[in-house]
């Protein structure tokens, strides 16, 4: 079977971008998370990523559900160590590169570590990067680090290309969910410049022209939350846009 990252190298490759959809398993629940998952089927993201910068709900218990009804690939997009589930098909194992807090650079890494191999998924290390979106997010203020501003593109730069030179696997661009204003298309295009992994961007973006933006700048995989949630219908719409 293709393992995750091949999926995406290989689309890379054949000139296509992708589609992750990202539900928090807080606010996407019963009958709600029914509907999402009806829409996915039509959509067809590529992904379902599953994660938040806080959760109370069980992640494994929503990620049975969601494979009972789609074979869509479920990724963990974990905001800490307990949202950890041996049940997805494979996790973006993030290091906040943008912050200087040791606990999301490695602290929540070794908490999770043992489990993580004794599983055996997938584990795709991901330099995750905050960018400043007009407001302060849930993430920047749970994980208690400053986002990069937004004109400060060669820091931005040189943060990714710190990233790739450590390992990592996947850049992760991220105004945060529900951002008041999505990644600068400035800092997207200077990054992938840079860089040779994929690029992944998400945070604030709820329509076809801002998902457009970050696909002309250079975006290899686009995250879409926030809106869904008010507006699912939006899903078929993005995955069309996205995928031709
Ligand atoms: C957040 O990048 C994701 O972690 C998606 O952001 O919820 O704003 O779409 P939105």
């Amino acid at each position: 079977m293709k393992t995750i990252y091949s999926h995406i190298q290989s689309a890379i490759t054949s000139h296509k971008k992708l589609f992750a959809v990202l539900i928090d398993p807080d606010k996407c629940v019963d009958k709600h998370l029914t509907h999402f998952i009806a829409l996915a089927q039509q959509a067809q993201p590529d992904f379902i990523f599953i994660g938040g910068s806080l959760t109370n709900q069980s992640t494994d218990k929503m990620i049975e559900k969601i494979k009972k009804s789609c074979t869509i690939p479920v990724v963990l997009f974990p905001g800490s160590a307990s949202q950890f589930s041996p049940k997805a098909d494979a996790l973006l194992f993030l290091s906040l590169i943008s912050g200087r807090n040791p606990d999301f650079l490695i602290g929540q890494h070794v908490v999770s570590a043992p489990f993580i191999k004794k599983s055996g998924i997938e584990t795709i290390s991901t330099g995750y990067m905050l960018i400043e979106s007009g407001s302060t997010t849930s993430v920047e203020y749970m994980s208690n680090t400053r986002a990069i501003p937004r004109q400060k593109t060669g820091i931005a730069v040189a943060t990714a290309i710190a990233g790739e030179l450590l390992g990592n696997k996947l850049i992760y661009l991220e105004a945060g969910s529900g951002a008041t204003q999505p990644v600068p298309t400035q800092i997207i295009e200077a990054v992938k410049q840079h860089i040779s992994v994929p690029l992944i961007v998400g945070g604030g973006l709820r329509t076809c022209n801002d998902i457009e933006q970050a696909l002309q700048a250079g975006a290899d995989i686009i995250v879409v939350g926030n809106i869904l949630e008010k507006n699912p219908e939006l899903m078929v719409e993005f995955g069309k846009m996205i995928k031709t």
